[in-house]
């Protein structure tokens, strides 16, 4: 009989984080309107609950490096919003946002307690597509890195049990 482990959306141990970019605000205050409903829904107190915010979803990797660091948190979920119009450098900030955060989810995953870190970055070509993210026809994607986190914390925590370490 195999054994299987999944994360599930029972109320998780431990602090979250909430990293968001003001570049964009109107979109990006919305998805972050949407992970504190998610957590709050989910049985993460208020106190569990820290909102950092950056200029630009370009910082984002550097702020959810130290965040992470801090060992605080058994959660960090990232939100930021790249409209391709008009934005020569569309890609590059894009690109390097999606590069450096998943550099710092792998490393996370290692840390002892492990952290989880999800991806709410929306890289949208309209402004239109983006307000559609951000809570109007297709879902809030800050809502759903939200409950991604709450999975990956609740999956890393079934792991730790299992391995016998703290987290
Ligand atoms: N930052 C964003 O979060 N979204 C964007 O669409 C964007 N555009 O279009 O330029 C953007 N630029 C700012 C960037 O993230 C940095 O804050 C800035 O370059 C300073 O380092």
């Amino acid at each position: 009989m195999p054994r299987y482990f999944d994360g599930d959306y029972l109320p998780p141990k431990g602090r979250f984080a909430i990293c968001v970019a003001r570049f964009n605000g109107f979109i990006t205050e919305e998805l972050a309107k949407g992970a504190v409903d998610t957590l709050v829904r989910h049985g993460v107190a208020d106190a569990d609950i820290d909102v950092y915010r950056c200029p630009g979803t370009y910082e984002l990797p550097g702020l959810v490096r130290r965040v992470t660091e801090s060992r605080q948190y058994a959660g960090v979920i990232t939100l930021g919003a790249v409209i391709r119009g008009g934005t020569p450098h569309f890609d590059y900030v894009a690109g390097e946002c999606a590069k450096g955060i998943g550099q710092v989810a792998f490393s996370a995953a290692a840390g002892t307690p492990a952290t989880a870190v999800t991806f709410g970055v929306l890289t949208c070509d309209t402004v239109e597509q983006a307000i559609d993210r951000a809570g109007v026809k297709a879902g809030n994607k800050g809502s759903e890195a939200t409950l991604a986190c709450i999975e990956m914390v609740n999956l890393y925590a079934k792991l730790a049990a299992t391995e016998g370490r703290k987290g």
